[in-house]
């Protein structure tokens, strides 16, 4: 046996000692084993069987309620210095974690299975992918991981040949909000989670690793590991260019991802290919350009909202082999989740008849988990081992007002800072009050392993000689009117903004110059057949410099709360922006 498989094996002989499981299963990743989980999980009411004739091999999982989105404050991450995770991330020292999560394991798996789930983030032959093994006592947590990974022998194989993987402990426990942690020891590449079963909580491959972890290897490794979509943006001329963007959870990654174009610029030839939806790890290539891959196999995306008018990919992979979890149910048992047009929900999501006055019928944070090869439009690159080139990356987030449709950083360092100040209304992905605007750089915030104000100086790190950089942008698909209406059409709409993007990186589009970035005349948008009002465009492309001026004092305010670690480079970049919107409304 290799020292790699001995390791795995001693940690799997300590976890089975501290947690006392009834059976041990290895999981290898094959159809007969999920078949067999999957029967087991109906037999015990873990899953739903949905109607066979509209959605064959569909299920539907109904957690508890008080489990059914992420926990930021119970999500630590246990550096030694507690300076290293920064104000961003909850914090403890990691003895004091690992003995406080521990005690909650000693014997929390007694009647039950412990799961082995080896699996690969990224492609299984890909030098940019990483290896983790997660334990877990869920059989949905294994269900839902061979969707979401490259889960079972082929990852054990690589895991013997390389050497190292992340090792990830997961326990259901009592699903108690008071008996519940996320506990991150990026140091010792470990996760240890107790008391939940959602998603970004207990599918430990996803945020946990994919993004905590991830992001503090990168670091110093010299890649970025970051909380973005990959989709490719095929040209009449049938070129293809990559694109990744950071929104925040549940602000329309996945619609992004597998947009349909409009009308026009489909019959022109435009198409969109599907990289991924929810995760990005990029690094540079020999070209200097950055390389990317999707670590993950599947999406796990937002139900509601979800319809063949908002995204018709979507909702054509869903017809088959999908977990649903906390969406409603119509009588003739077919999943249903508002913003469907047909059918009628008889049961909500905690399976009880449905009444309006209740709340909806889907949670609003109800999920789908499917793979992604399911989708339409899934890329043929999405499996290439040295990954796609990035020509943009586009930052964004849910803002009412201020914030233009877009506008395109200067150059990098412009860019970065554009990112470090992102700010986005919160949505039900998280525990806690929604609709409230917060500071969320690059849509990490609750995801980067370590101090932000680190994590922005290892941004900027790369711009260096003979680098090739995407050029950055910034959107908001959510800017509304006076009358509280949105101003953008949004979904497949938004090819119009990227293909200005596009031209933008090809230099072949125009832009006029401001303090916040350069943004597009009406002119260089092609806005053909929308039916958008002049004075709705002029607003989304308006920048209201009394507003940017109490928006980059409030951003002083933020890189300050990071102390001596917010890069100098940043501060100045901020002056330079704000010394311009003074100098504009001196002339105005
Ligand atoms: O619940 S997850 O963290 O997996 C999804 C999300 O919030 O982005
Ligand atoms: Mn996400």
């Amino acid at each position: 046996m290799t020292s790699q498989l001995a390791a795995l094996n001693r940690w799997v002989d300590d976890v089975a000692r501290l947690t006392q499981p009834d059976r041990i299963h290895w999981c290898d990743g094959s159809d007969a084993e999920a078949r067999e989980l999957n029967d087991l999980m109906v037999e015990r009411g873990d899953l739903i069987a949905l109607n066979e004739t509209t959605h064959p091999n569909c299920y539907l999982h109904r957690s508890n309620p008080s489990d059914v989105a992420r926990v930021e404050h119970l999500t630590l991450v246990c550096t030694p210095e507690r300076e290293d995770a920064g104000p961003n991330n909850h914090w403890m020292a990691p003895a004091e974690a690992h003995a406080k999560i521990d005690a909650l394991f000693a014997g929390c798996m007694r009647g039950r299975t412990l799961y082995v789930v080896p699996y690969c983030m990224g492609p299984i032959d890909s030098p940019i992918s990483r290896c983790g093994v997660e334990i877990t006592d869920s059989p949905y947590v294994v269900a839902n991981m061979r969707i979401m990974t490259r889960m079972g022998a082929a990852a054990l194989a690589r895991i013997e040949r390389e050497g190292t993987f992340v090792k990830g402990l997961h326990s259901i426990g009592e699903l108690d909000p008071e008996r519940r942690f996320i506990m991150h020891f990026p140091q010792e590449l470990s996760i240890k989670s107790y008391g939940s079963g959602y998603g970004g909580n207990a599918l430990l491959g996803k945020k946990c690793h994919a993004l905590r972890i991830a992001s503090h290897q990168a670091r110093s490794e010299g890649w970025l590991a970051e909380h973005m979509l990959i989709v490719g943006i095929e040209n009449p001329q049938g070129e293809t260019h990559y694109v990744a963007a950071a929104f925040p959870s549940a602000c329309g990654k996945t619609n992004l991802a597998m947009l349909i174009p409009p009308e026009g610029h489909r019959q022109a030839g435009w198409k969109v290919w599907t990289v991924g939806d929810d995760i990005c790890w990029m690094t540079p290539g020999a070209d200097g350009r950055l390389w990317a891959i999707n670590p993950e196999a599947g999406f796990f995306g937002v139900a509601p909202g979800t319809s063949a008018k908002t995204n018709p990919n979507a909702l054509a992979m869903l017809g088959h082999d999908t977990i649903f979890t906390n969406v409603g149910v119509t009588a003739d048992n077919q999943p249903w989740w508002e913003g469907l047009p047909e059918g009628t929900p008889v049961k909500d999501w905690q399976g009880r008849d449905f009444d309006p006055a209740r709340g909806p019928a889907a949670h609003p944070n109800s999920r789908f988990t499917v793979s992604a090869k399911q989708c339409p439009s899934y890329s043929p690159h999405t499996e290439d081992a040295r990954g796609v080139p990035i020509s943009a990356i586009v930052f964004g987030g849910r803002r009412e007002s201020l914030v233009p449709l877009v506008f395109e950083a200067r150059d990098w360092t412009h860019g970065v800072l554009v990112g470090a100040a992102m700010a986005s209304e919160t949505t039900a992905a998280a525990t806690g009050a929604v609709g409230v605007v917060r500071r969320d750089p690059m849509a990490m915030k609750p995801f980067c392993g370590y101090n932000y104000g680190d994590y922005f100086a290892h941004w900027l790190s790369f711009d260096r000689p003979g680098a090739k950089l995407p050029k950055i942008f910034h959107v908001n698909w959510f800017r509304k009117g006076a009358d509280g209406k949105f101003l953008w059409p949004g979904f497949g709409d938004n090819l119009r903004v990227l293909e200005w993007m596009l031209q933008r990186v090809a230099g072949s589009a125009g832009a006029e110059e401001t303090p916040i970035g350069n943004l597009p005349h009406a002119a260089d948008l092609d806005l053909a057949g929308l039916a958008l009002q002049p004075q709705q465009v002029d607003e989304l492309l308006r920048v209201d410099v009394e507003g940017w001026q109490r928006e980059i004092g409030e951003i002083g305010a933020y890189l300050d709360s990071y102390g001596a670690r917010a890069p100098a480079a940043l501060h100045r970049e901020r002056q330079r922006i704000a010394d311009a919107l003074e100098g504009c409304r001196e002339t105005a």
